[in-house]
This record gives C-alpha cells, sequence and structure tokens, in this order.
C-alpha cells in the first residue's frame, strides 16, 4: 500500500495519513483481512455489484452513501465520532477524571480483553452467514445481508484499529487471531457461544439480527460510557450502523409474521406450511432458541468482571450518564434471580457484580417491544395467537441457569420433563427441514419468496423492485 491515498483507500477521520506506525500495522493486517473476506466471506456474490451504504466521514451527508459496489473493493473505513472537548469519566472510581486518551497501563490487559472479545463477534457473524446469498428470498433481503456482512467487517477494523494504534505488539498479535478463530470450529472457536452456532437459513437470521445483533447493541452502548475515550467514540459511531442490522431484524420477522397471517385469513387455515409459509408455533420455537443464546451473551448474573469493568471506568451502564446516583454503586444492590428449590424467586444482591444481570434487563425489556408490534400484526388479522418470550432461565448455558432446565413460562423442570417437552419449545428437525425446504432463491426484481411479505418501503427512498443486486 506504499504511496497510497489513504483517504481514498481507507476513509477515515483518525490521521491515519501523518501515522505511520498505524498505517504499518494495517498495510500488513489489510490483505490478511482481504484473504479472510474472500475464503470466509459471503460466498458466490463477491463479483457482483451491490447496492451499499459506505461510511466516508462522521457528518451527516457522509456517513451513509449509496452506490454500487463489489464488496471486495468496499471501502472498509476507520471512523471515530467527533471528539467531547473536556470529557470525563463517568463512573467507578475514576469518576471525574479526565477521559484517557492512552491506554492506562494497569488496566491493559483488561481492555484488550474486552475489545478483543467484541472484536471477536464481528467476523464471527460473517462467517455464520456465509452461505445465505445462494437461498436468498428477494434481492433487498439481499441486499440488506451484504450491508450488514460489510458493516460487521468494518466493526471488526474498528476494533483492530484500536488493538493497532493503541496496544503495540500484542495488539497485532490479537489482530490477527481475530482473522484466525472460526465460528463453529472444535479446535478455534469464536469466543462468545452464540457465535459458534449455525445460521443456516434466513429465518435464524432475521431471528439473530433481531435477539443477537440486539446484544450488539447494549454491549456497544455499554461500552461508548468507557473512560478510554477512542474506545467509546468508536463505539457510539459503531451504533449508527447498528440502528440498520436491528431494523432488519425487527421488519423481517414482521414480514414474516404478515405473510403468515395472510395465509392463514386467505386459506381459512393454521396449516400454513401447505400454502408456503412459516407456522406461528415454528416462529415461537425459533425465537425460544436465538433469545436464549442471546441472553447468555450478557454473561452471568453476578460477577467479579462486570465489578471490576465497572469500578476500573472500562465499561459502563446502558445510558450511564442519564441515570441519577452516585456512578459508583459500592452501597447499592440490585435485584437478581436465584433458584429456591424448583422455583425461581429474586433477591437483592450487591449493584457492583450484578451488573450483567442489570444490561441483560434492559435487553430484555427493549427484546420485548418488538414482540408487541409483531403481535399487534397478529391481532390485527383478527387471530388469536400471542407470541412471548420465555422466562430468562429458559434453554440457557450460562449462569445461574446453566445447571437446571427450565420452561418458557418458568418452572424448573426435570431432566425427564424436560426430555418429554423440548421439541415443543425448540425448533425441532422437522421444523429446520421445513424451513430449509423454503430456502428457494428469489432474484427476480420485486419478487418476493412465498414465506415472506414485501417491506414497506425500499433502501434510500429506492422502489422496493430496485435491482439492489446486479446478477447478471
Ligand atoms: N460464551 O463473569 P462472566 C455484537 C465467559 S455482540 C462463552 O459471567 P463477564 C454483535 C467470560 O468471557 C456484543 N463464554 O462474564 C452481534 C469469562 O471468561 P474468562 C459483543 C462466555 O466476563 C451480532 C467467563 O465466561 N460484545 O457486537 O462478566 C453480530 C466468566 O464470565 C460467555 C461484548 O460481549 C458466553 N456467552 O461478561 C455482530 C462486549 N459469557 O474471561 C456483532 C465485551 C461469559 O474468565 N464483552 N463467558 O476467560 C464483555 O463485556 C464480557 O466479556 C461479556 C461476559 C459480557 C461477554
Amino acid at each position: 500500500m506504499a504511496g497510497i491515498d489513504y483517504g481514498e483507500r481507507i476513509p477515515n477521520n483518525v490521521s491515519l495519513g501523518d501515522n505511520r506506525r498505524l498505517q504499518r500495522a494495517l498495510e500488513e493486517w489489510q490483505p490478511k483481512f482481504l484473504d479472510w473476506w474472500m475464503s470466509m466471506g459471503p460466498t458466490g456474490f463477491q463479483q457482483k455489484d451491490v447496492y451499499l451504504r459506505t461510511a466516508v466521514s462522521v457528518d451527516a451527508q457522509g456517513w451513509a452513501q449509496f452506490d454500487y459496489v463489489r464488496m471486495p473493493e468496499y471501502r472498509w473505513g476507520l471512523f471515530l465520532a467527533e471528539a467531547e472537548a473536556g470529557r470525563t469519566i463517568g463512573f467507578g472510581d475514576h469518576l471525574g477524571a479526565p477521559s484517557w486518551q492512552e491506554v492506562p497501563g494497569e488496566y491493559r490487559g483488561v481492555l484488550r480483553r474486552l475489545i478483543v472479545t467484541q472484536g471477536d463477534t464481528e467476523p464471527a457473524s460473517v462467517e455464520q452467514q456465509r452461505h445465505l446469498g445462494v437461498t436468498c428470498p428477494s434481492l433487498y433481503d439481499l441486499r440488506n445481508l451484504f450491508q450488514i456482512n460489510v458493516e460487521e467487517g468494518r466493526h471488526l477494523w474498528a476494533m483492530v484499529y484500536l488493538l493497532d494504534a493503541y496496544f503495540g505488539r500484542d495488539g497485532r498479535e490479537e489482530s490477527e487471531a481475530l482473522l484466525q478463530r472460526r465460528s463453529g470450529d472444535r479446535d478455534r472457536p469464536r469466543i462468545l457461544g452464540a457465535f459458534n452456532e449455525k445460521t443456516p437459513d434466513w429465518l435464524s437470521y432475521l431471528m439473530f439480527t433481531y435477539f443477537t445483533d440486539r446484544d450488539g447493541k447494549y454491549q456497544l452502548a455499554s461500552l461508548a460510557e468507557s473512560g478510554f475515550d477512542p474506545l467509546s467514540r468508536t463505539c457510539r459511531f459503531m451504533l449508527t450502523e447498528e440502528a440498520h442490522h436491528l431494523f432488519v431484524g425487527e421488519t423481517g420477522i414482521g414480514r414474516v409474521v404478515q405473510r403468515t397471517c395472510e395465509l392463514m385469513r386467505e386459506g381459512k387455515t393454521d396449516d400454513v406450511r401447505r400454502l408456503g409459509g412459516i407456522d406461528l408455533e415454528t416462529l415461537q420455537r425459533y425465537i425460544n432458541f436465538h433469545y436464549s443464546v442471546s441472553l447468555d451473551l450478557f454473561g452471568s448474573e453476578v460477577s467479579t468482571n462486570a465489578a471490576n469493568f465497572y469500578t476500573m471506568g472500562l465499561k459502563g451502564r446502558f445510558e450511564e450518564s442519564k441515570k441519577r446516583d452516585d456512578h459508583r454503586l459500592k452501597d447499592a444492590t440490585y435485584t437478581v434471580s436465584e433458584l429456591a428449590g424448583d422455583r425461581i424467586t429474586t433477591r437483592e444482591a450487591s449493584a457492583l457484580p450484578a451488573l450483567n444481570e442489570r444490561l441483560r434487563d434492559d435487553y430484555i425489556a427493549d427484546c420485548q417491544r418488538g414482540v408487541d408490534r409483531w403481535n399487534q400484526i397478529i391481532q390485527k388479522h383478527g387471530i388469536g395467537f400471542e407470541l412471548r418470550l420465555p422466562n430468562r432461565g429458559f434453554h440457557r448455558a450460562i449462569g445461574l441457569f446453566a445447571e437446571v432446565k427450565v420452561s418458557p413460562d418458568g418452572l424448573v423442570l426435570s431432566e425427564a420433563a424436560w426430555d418429554s417437552n423440548k421439541h415443543a419449545w425448540l425448533p425441532t428437525e422437522s421444523d429446520q427441514a421445513y424451513v430449509e425446504s423454503l430456502m428457494q432463491p428469489v432474484t427476480e426484481r420485486g419478487r418476493f419468496a412465498s414465506w415472506i411479505a414485501p417491506p414497506a418501503r425500499g433502501v434510500n427512498s429506492q422502489p422496493i423492485d430496485f435491482e439492489y443486486v446486479r446478477l447478471t
């Protein structure tokens, strides 16, 4: 990349053109990223023109430029939200001190671990989604998939920027390792559980963008509060992109619900599988699965790691600055779940180690809002069915509930009771086979697969039948 115009090739607002050390690190990393993108990124469409949004600056005009781009030529940029003059640390032991512009030496390892964990999820999701393009339900959906994929790639760049610019040699090693772990690989798995699950079909993908990307929103918002200013600014800009991913999930599942209801009404039947739709019971089982694996992403209910991240000033609460308390929480308490025999109860715990649970509570309330909107669609069709979030203890692998079996209604069950009921609560092999059978590509402009309604509007004021991906 010697002699290149960095502003053109790698749009940025981090003065990349003046930073030789960072240039050298990226010169080494960028070709490896491209190799990873070509071998682990979207299969089959790398040479197609896709109508994509590219961020070329952080202001209102520059952050969302739309044009046809081939994905390997996407300009992955490095952006931080504008600096806030005089920003101070908003919580923990360093409350009120100037925010750090360099890595605080005593917290170096912990901070690096947080950044690596965040960074690891980004390429993981691209790997999980790489085979979806060939079974797209429409050109509109195909384009949205690729938009998300390139932006997850950019979010990886964002974390690699922090590692390369602020952590020296060990940061560069971590940047490489981010390209070496693989989702679902037995020997080199991705760090967090949900990112090693398969995303084999478009229903799973829409659920993932609703539930798992929403964990991203809450984790990024907590990191955006960080006393380490470059992390805060990076995450603030990432959140602007994240909104589109959540939109794809919420409207996507809403469109599936809409289509199912239309088929139920038109066919005067609950058996929409006969008509090429996805029945509401199957949707409920997919919700149960994706919601529960996403709840695990918040970690244990009581976690000294979480307390330390906060006390050190590295990771705050969701909307920390809007909260009216002492922002230190040494004497505060918070309600967490507890197992009392076969019942789930609550108890007051110290607030600091309960921070994961608090963030999970914020997340749960947000998840419920979308479910309510899907239920409104069902109600409008006069159908007596309600989608629900299962109890937080259902199907968990991390924390208090990992050791027990809990029904969607929150009853602690024997292994036998769980085994005889789980097929009613989680996607079965036959559900998966049915959903897979629906995954036939629809690539004609303006047409949509049988199981999903068209969106209310197109991308960037384009019509719904716009050629979002040029396949010829
Ligand atoms: N799977 O004290 P604990 C996104 C580990 S998503 C596997 O309970 P802690 C995106 C944990 O690492 C947002 N392991 O948890 C979405 C720890 O291991 P060590 C990603 C897990 O540390 C869609 C041990 O268990 N960002 O952006 O308080 C598409 C004890 O853990 C899991 C972040 O997560 C799990 N689910 O909290 C694309 C933010 N849970 O350290 C992108 C950064 C826990 O003892 N990460 N463990 O070896 C964090 O803040 C924290 O690491 C966690 C865990 C909240 C994840």
